[in-house]
């Protein structure tokens, strides 16, 4: 047994949517007041009637408010017109996905999802009453080999295509998804920043709140959408998996969000660095023996998905086939202004992006509507989101790059990376779409028009931080006084076996597939009954595990992280917002913690810390279950740097979990998939006679 500690504190050994739109025929009722002019309003009741005229009624019923979008803020993908052929007359329609592609080399690139799907079709608030909605989507998960950038990789898909769908919806609705698992391994999913408030158990947090989906079993999510709006993600929260092509963008649009009117048309932008193996083959090199901390060196990065490699210059052990392949597109109506929402849906790296010739008008941090301000280049990190507000107003060009690069000074071996920057083409395009323009085809075409832009000459970032300036709530909280304060110490240490994992203090995260968190303190019986008692908790958890606070009532909880690493984790708490109320280089003084300004606090719910640095964070526990806070930088997370809150025990140890989740805690086949370290990396001679697992 080797046994040995490398600490980085020299000074502290220590340590298918249903969608149903209703108008009233004609006189459109109007729900949510304030939100438009009544001239601007009865222009387009005028637009409404003549289209109204045009089309027949039952078509009329469905579509209208996502037609009327996309004729004001046209883009030059088609609109989704398509669709009319496929709605049933009983004003109910489910969106086909198309099947899962067989396993092979795809000649024809239908394993890519369609760009214009992206493009969002805001509701229209002013002409349409929105009811509470339930959104239905159907997802076949299934393995795939498939060449995003030209290299062919074994992937894991919904339903056959990358990236993932998007789901869109209004705040108040209710997201029904269900997950046929069709892939060889388990997986389960989580909705990043959702709130889930009453239903802990819809998390999708494996090792926390549920046993995953095993390979040929089918569960619902259904996730209520009440009290938040704004740009967020999902993922598998299994392993690594989600790098492996399990993840797509959730967006909820609201009448509450403020600004909503400054914007011609509105969509989603994911930045991503990229392996070309699988993640689990990367995660067995990151946690082997004598690693040290050494974090995969991405293989390049995409931008929705796509990119493209220069076959000869790929490794030999790769095959590349780059015909069909591309950069991504992003239209934008010459004159008008446009909404791009930036998700950060990557492993590890922090991207530093800008748009050449364009500022950046900065409106959205994780769900949270913020006082608009400008910027050049964006700093985003791994699970965060940008809403940025562009003029495509230029009269230098009608091409320009868009330009987003991984801040490689954070990698451990910063020139191991080959491309660490990606590009999107951004393209004006013609006011007025015409009815039933070509659709912009899966594949992309390799005839593009490269733009010539010279990007702005203001250096680059090499320190992975979080985006600087004052980033202010548009809907301005004074933050509440904190009732208790956390205080946890972070590092990643070399231990026993040599194996290199990340800390809390003294807890290291080794997940219990088949016996949650959520689970063990619900159960019923003895554990759940006395789950107040400090003795029960801590026979029911072992700190070194994965240690689990315990906050009892409804508190204002603080947490201050000291981060003893030189690399930097993207924070997150599951089911929260927190106020970001100090953040920076060294560690905190505790001399200033009487005096934090309360006031126009950033509220978000994934923060970085930097290397090095700390961060203090606040939170109101009035939201019941057990909730993962953890890196989310992939890598971290599966070398143990998660730990969970426990909240309102007194209503959490009343729970029924759903039998079909608590059912796949004993299926043979839930753990499919699973990487434990200890097992898979530790030679066997190395190993305890009663192991470290
Ligand atoms: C829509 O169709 C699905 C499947 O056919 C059905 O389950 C659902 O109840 C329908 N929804 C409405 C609002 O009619
Ligand atoms: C959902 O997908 C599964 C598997 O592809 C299929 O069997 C089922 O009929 C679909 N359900 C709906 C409501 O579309
Ligand atoms: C583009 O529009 C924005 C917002 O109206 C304005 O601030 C900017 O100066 C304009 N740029 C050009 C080149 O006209
Ligand atoms: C973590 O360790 C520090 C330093 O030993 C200690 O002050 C702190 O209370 C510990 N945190 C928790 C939650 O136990
Ligand atoms: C290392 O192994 C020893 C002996 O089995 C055990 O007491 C200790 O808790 C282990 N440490 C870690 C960090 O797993
Ligand atoms: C998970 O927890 C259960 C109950 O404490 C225990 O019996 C089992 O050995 C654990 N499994 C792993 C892999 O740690
Ligand atoms: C349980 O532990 C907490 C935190 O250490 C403490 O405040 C509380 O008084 C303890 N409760 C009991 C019943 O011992
Ligand atoms: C902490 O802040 C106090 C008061 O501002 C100051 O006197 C002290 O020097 C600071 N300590 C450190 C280590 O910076
Ligand atoms: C939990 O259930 C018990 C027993 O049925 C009941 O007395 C208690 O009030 C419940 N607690 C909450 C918070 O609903
Ligand atoms: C588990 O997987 C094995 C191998 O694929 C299969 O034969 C078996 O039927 C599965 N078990 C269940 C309960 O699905
Ligand atoms: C599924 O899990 C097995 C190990 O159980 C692993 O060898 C394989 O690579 C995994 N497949 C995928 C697509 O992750
Ligand atoms: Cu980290």
């Amino acid at each position: 047994m080797v046994m040995r500690q490398m600490l980085k504190d020299p000074n502290n050994p220590q340590h298918s949517d249903v969608e149903t739109f209703e108008i009233d025929d004609g006189k459109v009722s109007v729900e949510f007041e304030g939100i438009e002019s009544r001239e601007k309003m009865l222009k387009r009741k005028a637009l409404f009637r003549s289209i109204a005229l045009l089309l027949s009624a039952s078509i009329l019923t469905i579509t209208l408010g996502a037609l009327l979008t996309k004729l004001d803020g046209a883009t030059r993908y088609a609109p989704k017109f398509q669709f009319f052929d496929r709605i049933p007359h009983h004003g109910n329609w489910s969106r086909p996905e198309p099947a899962p592609t067989s396993t092979g080399a795809p000649k024809i690139r239908a394993f890519m999802r369609d760009p214009s799907e992206y493009v969002l079709s805001p509701p229209d608030w002013t002409r349409i009453r929105i009811r509470p909605q339930v959104k239905e989507y159907n997802w076949t998960i299934s393995d795939v080999t498939a060449n995003p950038d030209g290299v062919l990789r074994p992937m894991i898909l919904i339903n056959g295509q990358f990236p993932g769908p998007l789901i869109e919806c209004n705040e108040g609705d209710t997201i029904k998804v269900t997950i046929h698992n069709k892939a060889v391994n388990a997986t389960a999913f989580h909705w990043h920043g959702l709130f889930h408030k009453g239903s802990n158990w819809m998390d999708g947090t494996t090792g926390v709140t549920q046993c995953p989906i095993p390979p040929g079993e089918s569960f619902t999510y259904e996730i209520k959408t009440a009290g938040q709006y704004g740009t967020y993600w999902y993922h598998s929260h299994f392993s690594t998996q989600y790098i492996d092509g399990l993840f797509g963008p959730l967006v909820i649009h609201s009448p509450k969000e403020p600004g909503r009117d400054r914007y011609k048309t509105d969509q989603v932008v994911m930045l991503h660095d990229y392996y070309h193996d699988l993640s689990r083959n990367k995660l067995y090199e990151y946690l082997a023996p004598d690693a040290e901390n050494a974090e995969p060196i991405p293989d390049g990065a995409l931008i929705n998905g796509r990119n493209r490699r220069d076959c000869a210059k790929v490794g030999k052990q790769y095959t590349c086939e780059s015909a069909g392949s591309g950069l991504a597109e992003i239209n934008l109506v010459k004159g008008a202004s446009h909404r791009l929402r930036f998700i950060n849906v990557g492993a590890f790296a922090e991207f530093e992006m800008g748009i050449d010739g364009h500022i950046m008008e900065v409106v959205e941090a994780d769900g949270i509507a913020l006082v608009s301000s400008p910027y050049h280049k964006l700093n985003i990190n791994v699970a965060q989101r940008y809403s940025a507000i562009v003029h495509a107003n230029s009269t230098d060009a009608s091409e320009f790059w868009l330009r987003a690069r991984m801040i490689n000074h954070c990698f451990s071996d910063p020139e191991a990376v080959e491309e660490p920057e990606v590009r999107a083409i951004i393209q004006y395009t013609e006011k007025k779409l015409k009815k039933g323009s070509p659709v912009s085809t899966s594949a992309v075409s390799t005839k593009q028009v490269l733009p010539t832009t010279t990007p702005w000459d203001l250096g680059t970032a090499v320190v992975c931080q979080d985006l600087d300036g004052k980033l202010e709530p548009a809907n301005a909280q004074v933050a509440p006084e904190p009732d208790q304060m956390f205080y946890l110490r972070s590092n990643f240490q070399i231990g026993n076996y040599s194996l290199s994992r990340g800390f809390f203090n003294s807890s290291s995260w080794r997940r219990n597939l088949t016996h949650p968190a959520l689970n063990r303190v619900t159960l019923p019986g003895k554990q759940a009954g006395d789950i107040d008692s400090n003795e029960t908790m801590k026979n029911i958890f072992n700190v070194d595990k994965g240690m689990v606070l315990k906050v009892d009532g409804v508190k204002v909880v603080d947490l201050l992280i000291d981060n003893y690493d030189d690399g930097n984790h993207p924070m997150h708490l599951h089911g929260h917002k927190f106020w970001v109320m100090a953040q920076g280089n060294g560690y905190f003084n505790l001399s200033d913690y009487a005096t934090l300004p309360r006031e126009g606090r950033l509220l978000r719910d994934t923060v970085t810390i930097e290397a090095y640095g700390y961060v203090l964070i606040r939170f109101v526990t009035d939201n019941p279950g057990m909730w993962a806070f953890h890196c989310h930088n992939v890598w971290h997370a599966e070398a143990g740097l998660l730990m969970s809150f426990f909240t309102r025990s007194d209503i959490v140890k009343n729970w029924t979990l759903p039998s079909d989740l608590v059912g796949f805690c004993s299926h043979p086949n839930a753990t499919n998939g699973f990487f434990d370290d200890i097992k898979e990396v530790v030679p066997p001679e190395w190993r305890h006679e009663n192991g470290e697992d």
